[in-house]
């Protein structure tokens, strides 16, 4: 009979080292850090309006953004996630050579558009998005 009570303590350590290393990695890899707020608020500072947009395992999010013509906007790219097979962005409409997304954010400043809608595509073409200047 004891011999079939050792499974039991084994099983909750298991479990138990399972969810301290699944919170570390949550911890690790979400949400936006103190330091990555300070950026967005430096770059607000600067006058200018800040768009997030997720870089996913499937798309940028959200898919489509406004911005106002004249307005000093920076988009930040941000990539929470290393799933995701999209490592660059371009745009010949708004004449964005492959600009490398690293993990964290990565900013880029829109440069006095003119109303209309621009669209960018991840360095595969595979994913893509749109920037409505109004
Ligand atoms: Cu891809």
């Amino acid at each position: 009979m004891r011999k079939y009570m050792r499974p039991l303590p084994i099983a909750i350590t298991v479990v138990v080292i399972l969810l301290i290393a699944g919170g570390l990695f949550f911890a690790l890899n979400s949400g936006t850090s103190e330091a990555d707020r300070a950026v967005q608020a430096a770059e607000e500072a600067k006058g200018y309006e800040v768009i997030t947009v997720d870089v996913t395992d499937n798309g940028f999010s959200p898919e489509k953004i406004s911005v106002k013509a004249g307005v000093p906007t920076k988009i930040n790219f941000r990539k929470d996630t290393s799933y995701t097979c999209i490592k660059d962005v371009k745009s010949s409409a708004l004449g964005m050579n492959n600009m490398k997304l690293d993990k964290g954010d990565n900013y880029y400043a829109l440069e006095d558009l003119k109303p209309g809608t621009y669209e960018y595509n991840c360095g595969m073409y595979m994913y893509y998005g749109k920037i409505s200047v109004n």
